[in-house]
């Protein structure tokens, strides 16, 4: 496979203004008919051939402004059709069959639980028609979709519904789209689905009718996504003054999908685990995730849909601005500080190891082989961070101006990142030209600091040098520019100190731009010893290395005014006893706890922070993936060994505060998924599993009764989970019997008991792996089940790195099997091998054998790009 290059970039020759579609739907043989109305673009040689994309389409029929086609007249590839001679506005009539049910891939048209739908970013439509499968070709859609009565009572496409009707024995419904759109956008689901309707009435005061389309036995699930959506669209219209632009949003839950959702225009394809909640079956941060989710799909509509990207090289245009839009509307929604913590956990253990891997990339690729190996962290999550340093450069108001100056200018266009940040740059006349580099050097920059107080002249000097590592294929990276947010907290008074730069006053925070390789700021007029709060709010996407002493991180963790900092200070202090713990581990000497860290741990117990979902938090010790980030090579069994002999000294020496923790916040109140509520389960269920590191016999009589009650399932969950993660199998093999018999009828809750089972630290989790791939409930042609066993096993660590190589030789295995079935699955699932250059030389070894294993079968281009990349 050959790679695409942005810089090739080239408007169409054709443009298409009006599709019209007709599906006669069958399983195996749909029959999709095209009346393109095409146009040459006025930039485009007279002579320019009509190219189309198609792939697996078996062309039935072609025909010219109402002339059939003779075979002589076009060229047919695997991939393409191509007419050498055609006028300047012309329709293009096209019969092409298909087949839903041998489609595996849930790329174009496909089958899942017995209905058809689609999914058609980044380049699935071109499985369904020939088509110019590119972004930047907008057209006015009309489908008619034709099924069978019984089977597919409901028939849906994007837009309105104009007409409906029977004929011979067949139902048939017509969708008007009118707004111009990408292929990519385009939606069918036909099936026998039950709705739940609801009405929303904008700002301007039209009605929208809302429904949520579900299997029926799922109709009590639908509450929360609904009163999520509606949420959304209030948060758009306040925050960005962007209402809804039709009189109908569909939501579709489907069982089979690749992704979390799909924002196709008015007619929303969801995987059911990313709409569907009920309080006994969802945990609360499966609430949270489906609200978000739903937010983020309906965002699209602007950022997304109305304003769309020129090509693929864009897709953080979209993503990157989309994802801040649904975090802010989330820290909006819930707890501000617990989500940036949460979302920054995230970041810094994935998207920095994306960073460090084979496969780094900038937020603006300049070239890929297979895109749907682009939807990353570095796009979604990496680009949101982007937009959010944008947004925090020139303030929310000219960010906002901004934003109103894109979505007119843009509207109804395929836009650029320069068209975005140009926006930025017209309504707040900053000059972002260092700041585009954000989009096209890949890599996490570091940013050394270092700082001295001079008590003569009453003198701060912080000092900060920045580097970027190199890339594959980027070896010379340039300075960024930096935004670092701060304050000096004085050592004395404990409070923000007034900060003063070349004689201006910043007040008690302040904004630094570090722009150059390395840079000192003189802060004056300093009265007391300051300890420097950096970063604050993780205000750029850096690796920050700061030399705090252990002392200096405890004053941090009780006396910084940034609720974010006074978090990540609590995790470098952690972060600090673990490095001693590894490194006793790996001597083989006695470990010892740092009693720093209890009487932190003490302190936060003993009532110091107020926000129980920010404390819970403080009490979650880094995981063992973000203690391996911090590892050149990882070691895998001493950072188990040591966070576990952390949690197991913690938890005896505050045993009696998680009890009083744990009793103080057990509530019988009925579930509601409200950011109180879910703030007093986490931290009851923290304090729980701190009981539970240690089998206490108060702790067991907790989790056991905790499972017994089953009030909801975030309890249940963390209990099972507890049970099955201690060593007292005696008492996870009943409660892991009783749990999968009750809700074997209820496929996520299933994928639940998976990931519980096999995400257990004890050595014998592979043999249970192969044993559950065979349960019934398990089909490697479900995406969700994949994630589900095989996925949560790799996050396993001790056990997917065990040192017979067996867990990487299972997750090659499935791999290869999944390169037929699913490749843009496959090729996600392989990420874990590709890192293997932080492990040590065996495992290394194995690693790469596994990789050469399957670089040795005949690979999907997905599968080929990350694995030729991993072992280049
Ligand atoms: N924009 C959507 C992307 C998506 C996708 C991409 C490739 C393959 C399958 C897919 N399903 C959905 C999701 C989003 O960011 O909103
Ligand atoms: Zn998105």
């Amino acid at each position: 496979p050959q790679p695409v290059y942005l810089s090739d970039y080239q408007p169409p020759d054709y443009l298409v203004t009006h599709t019209e579609l007709t599906f006669d739907l069958d399983p195996t043989a749909t029959r999709v008919k095209a009346r393109l109305h095409i146009e040459r673009n006025p930039a485009a040689a007279l002579s320019a051939p009509l190219v189309l994309d198609g792939e697996n389409l078996t062309l039935v029929s072609l025909g010219l402004d109402g002339t059939a086609l003779e075979e002589r007249d076009y060229v047919v590839s695997d991939t393409t059709l191509r007419i050498e001679h055609v006028p300047e506005r012309f329709c293009l009539e096209s019969e092409v069959e298909i087949d839903p049910n041998s489609n595996t891939a849930l790329e174009g048209l496909y089958r899942s639980s017995g209905m058809y739908c689609t999914q058609c970013e980044a380049e699935g439509f071109r499985r369904i028609t020939y088509y110019p499968d590119r972004p930047d070709v907008m057209a006015t859609f009309k489908v008619t979709v034709i099924g069978d009565p019984a089977r597919e009572p409901v028939l849906l496409a994007n837009g309105n519904r104009v007409e409906q009707g029977e004929r011979d024995g067949r139902h048939f419904a017509v969708w008007e789209d009118p707004h111009p759109k990408p292929c990519y956008l385009f939606a069918l689901v036909a099936g026998d689905l039950c709705k739940t309707s609801d009405r929303f009435t904008t700002q301007s005061g039209r009605e929208v009718a809302l429904e949520i389309w579900v299997e029926e036995e799922n109709l009590d699930k639908t509450g929360h996504a609904m009163a999520s959506l509606k949420r959304a669209m209030a948060w758009d219209e306040t925050t960005y003054g962007r209402e809804y632009d039709l009189d109908l949003f569909m939501i579709v839950a489907v069982n089979d999908f690749n992704m979390g959702a799909m924002e196709n225009k008015g007619l929303n394809i969801f995987n059911s685990a990313a709409v569907l909640t009920h309080p006994d079956t969802a945990t609360d941060a499966a609430f949270q995730n489906v609200e978000g989710i739903v937010a983020h799909e309906y965002f699209h509509n602007w950022s997304g849909n109305r304003v769309t990207c020129r090509d693929w090289f864009q897709l953080s245009l979209k993503e990157g601005f989309t994802v801040f839009r649904d975090q802010c509307f989330s820290a909006d929604t819930n707890s501000a500080p617990v989500k940036r913590i949460q979302d920054v956990s995230f970041f810094r253990t994935a998207q920095f190891a994306e960073d460090a891997g084979p496969t780094a990339h900038p937020v603006r690729p300049d070239h890929y082989i297979e895109i749907t190996n682009f939807y990353t962290l570095t796009i979604y999550e990496k680009g949101a961070e982007v937009v959010r340093m944008l947004c925090n450069l020139i303030g929310w108001e000219a960010f906002r101006r901004g934003a109103d100056r894109y979505f007119e200018r843009f509207d109804g266009c395929a836009a650029t990142i320069e068209d975005f940040v140009g926006c930025m740059e017209d309504a707040s006349g900053e000059r972002l030209d260092q700041f585009m580099r954000w989009y096209s050097q890949a890599g996490t920059p570091e940013v050394d600091a270092f700082g001295e107080y001079d008590y003569v002249h009453g003198e701060y000097r912080l000092t900060l040098r920045q580097r970027t590592p190199a890339t594959p294929g980027q070896n010379e990276k340039l300075p960024l520019h930096v935004p670092v947010r701060l304050g000096l907290v004085g050592t004395k008074s404990g409070q923000d100190l007034t900060l003063t730069l070349d004689g201006e006053s910043l007040g008690k925070e302040g904004v630094i731009h570090l722009r150059q390789a390395e840079q000192t700021f003189v802060f004056e007029n300093v009265a007391e010893a300051p300890v420097p709060s950096l970063l604050r709010g993780f205000s750029a996407p850096v690796l920050l290395h700061y030399p705090y002493s252990r002392e200096e991180l405890a004053f941090l963790l009780t006396h910084d005014s940034d609720g974010f900092n006074r978090w990540d200070a609590g995790q470098r202090l952690s972060m600090l006893a673990l490095d001693d713990l590894i490194a006793a581990h790996r001597n083989g000497v006695e470990k010892v706890m740092d009693t720093r860290v209890v009487e932190a741990f003490r302190t936060l117990l003993d009532g110091e922070v107020s926000d129980k979902a920010v404390l819970a938090e403080m009490l979650t010790l880094p995981t063992e993936a973000y203690i391996a980030e911090q590892q050149r090579i990882v070691d895998v069994d001493a950072i188990h060994a040591a966070r576990e002999f952390m949690r197991q000294s913690l938890a005896v020496a505050l045993r009696d505060e998680f009890i009083a923790t744990y009793e103080a916040n057990a509530s019988d109140e009925p579930y509601a998924p409200t950011p109180e509520q879910i703030a007093t389960r986490s931290l009851k269920n923290v304090a729980l599993a701190y009981l539970m590191a240690i089998e206490d016999a108060k702790g067991l009589e907790l989790c056991q009764a905790q499972f017994a009650a089953g009030r909801n399932m975030t309890d249940v969950r963390q209990a099972l989970t507890l049970l099955v993660h201690s060593d007292r199998q005696d008492l996870a093999a009943p409660a892991l019997k009783t749990f999968g018999e009750k809700w074997a009828h209820d496929s996520l809750v299933m994928d639940q008991w998976f990931t519980v089972q096999v995400t257990r630290p004890q050595p014998d989790v592979l043999e249970r792996v192969e044993y559950l791939m065979d349960h019934p409930a398990f089909s490697i042609k479900n995406p969700n089940k994949v994630r589900a066993l095989i996925g949560a096993f790799t996050q396993n660590r001790v056990n997917f790195h065990r040192l017979d190589g067996q867990g990487y030789r299972l997750l090659a295995d499935v791999v290869i099997e999944l390169n037929r079935l699913n490749p843009e699955i496959a090729a996600r699932l392989i990420t874990p091998l590709t890192r293997w250059q932080r492990f040590d030389e065996s495992r290394q070894a194995l690693m790469r054998q596994e990789l050469a294993r399957i670089k040795k079968e005949p690979l999907s281009s997905n599968v080929y790009e990350v694995v030729e990349k991993a072992l280049a």
